[in-house]
């Protein structure tokens, strides 16, 4: 087996490559210009993304010229989705760990506003699992919740982030990541399904199961993060398929454990279970005061998103309760696919959105309390209904 400690200390391989804006750490030509349009009509389009409410001019010319000391990567390396996509909700990648502090003017208030107080001067909490013993199954009748699903993200220390990695970076992780896969034991016991060669009925029906990550979305495309697709991705699951790992998709490593119904203490002690244990083949990229590091900021922190399928027939019929319920609970409600996806048969993907500042028992147990309320008054408007 690939020794991996010897590969943790691996040399930083030269990352320039034609797509990057930096050469020899300085912007290549015509790459300002592009900053300067692409930020002038983003201020006059009608965006509602973070990155048009907190980048201001006066930050905007404070970092327009700087680039990350190891990858050089450059301010349109962070913004460049979000300025292509103005209904980007957020609107900004890390390109690399260091990117998070060069970039930090801007980086600090989409954090604090988007994780609800997160301040530039606060300190991430520890790592604090705790135990799925203390959630009960949300809907012990199967009354509303489809099924349950909670995972957390994993950065590989040394190796940069999507618009960074070269192809061989992409396929050096990725065997670093199924080696450390194979080690898995028990319950997490299971295969390693690259996506380069995948049929393509195979690919579709595993989307469509939920279980594989969907494709070519514009986001991360815009964001240079889905470059040599599909070289380098792919999917693990162990045997009983509840217990999944995606590879090189957004980030490096997604933990999912996920099932029918709403057993969520279940769901969250298997996750734990299994990001533990990879914990002790691979090391992941972890920050003083950000916690986890991910290549997007909504993900830092915990990484933690704990979410149900969920049918809500009496309150999705009032969309504007349903969302006001579940800002009070700062919940994040999406569509069935996840975000900018529609519900399809009444299915919403409802979830944690907080993950800083607190735990990761503590974001799943704004998690539990949140849909045991939306189930609650789901229960008290339809029993009114009737
Ligand atoms: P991101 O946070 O980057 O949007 P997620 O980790 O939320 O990605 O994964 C989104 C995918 O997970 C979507 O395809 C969605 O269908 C699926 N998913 C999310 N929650 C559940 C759930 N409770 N049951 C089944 N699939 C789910
Ligand atoms: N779609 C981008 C990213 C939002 C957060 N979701 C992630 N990282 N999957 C946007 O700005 O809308």
């Amino acid at each position: 087996m690939l020794s991996l400690r010897k590969v943790w200390l691996r040399p930083h391989l030269p990352t320039g490559a034609w797509h990057r804006s930096c050469s020899g750490g300085k912007l290549k030509p015509g790459v300002m210009a592009q900053l300067i349009t692409g930020y002038k009509n983003l201020i006059v389009s009608d965006s509602k993304s973070l990155l048009k409410k907190h980048l201001t001019q006066e930050i905007f010319d404070k970092l327009k010229s700087k680039v990350t000391p190891t990858f050089h990567s450059s301010l349109l390396d962070c913004i460049q989705s979000g300025l292509c996509n103005v209904d980007s909700g957020v609107g900004i990648y890390a390109p690399d760990p260091e990117a998070y502090t060069v970039f930090a003017d801007l980086f600090d208030p989409i954090i604090e506003d988007y994780h609800r107080g997160f301040k530039k001067t606060d300190k991430h909490p520890e790592p604090c699992f705790g135990s799925g013993k203390d959630f009960e199954n949300l809907d012990p009748r199967n009354e509303f919740i489809v099924s349950t699903r909670v995972r957390c993200g994993r950065s590989v220390q040394c190796f940069p982030f999507n618009p960074c990695m070269t192809e061989f970076e992409y396929c050096e992780l990725e065997g670093m990541i199924s080696n450390a896969l194979g080690c898995l034991r028990g319950q997490y016991s299971g295969s390693y399904m690259p996506l380069a060669g995948m049929q393509k009925e195979t690919q579709e029906e595993l989307i469509n199961q939920h279980f594989l990550f969907k494709e070519g979305d514009r986001f991360l495309q815009a964001a240079n993060a889905s470059r040599f697709w599909p070289a380098g991705r792919g999917i693990y699951f162990n045997c009983d398929k509840n217990f999944l790992v995606w590879v090189n998709e957004e980030d490096h490593i997604r933990v999912i454990s996920m099932e029918k119904g709403g057993d969520l203490g279940k769901v969250y002690d298997r996750m734990i279970g299994g990001v533990e244990t990879l914990g002790k083949f691979l090391q992941f990229s972890h920050d003083k005061r950000l916690g986890f590091l991910t290549f997007c900021p909504t993900n830092l922190g915990t990484t933690i998103r704990a979410s149900v399928h969920i049918k809500l027939p009496s309150l999705a019929a009032d969309k504007a309760k349903l969302e006001a319920i579940a800002s009070e609970h700062k919940l994040q409600v999406r569509g069935t696919r996840g975000e900018h996806t529609e519900a399809e048969g009444g299915i919403y993907d409802i979830s944690n959105k907080r993950r800083m500042g607190l735990t990761e028992y503590e974001a799943v147990r704004e998690m539990y309390e949140g849909i045991k309320a939306l189930i609650e008054a789901e229960r008290k408007l339809g029993s009114a209904r009737k």
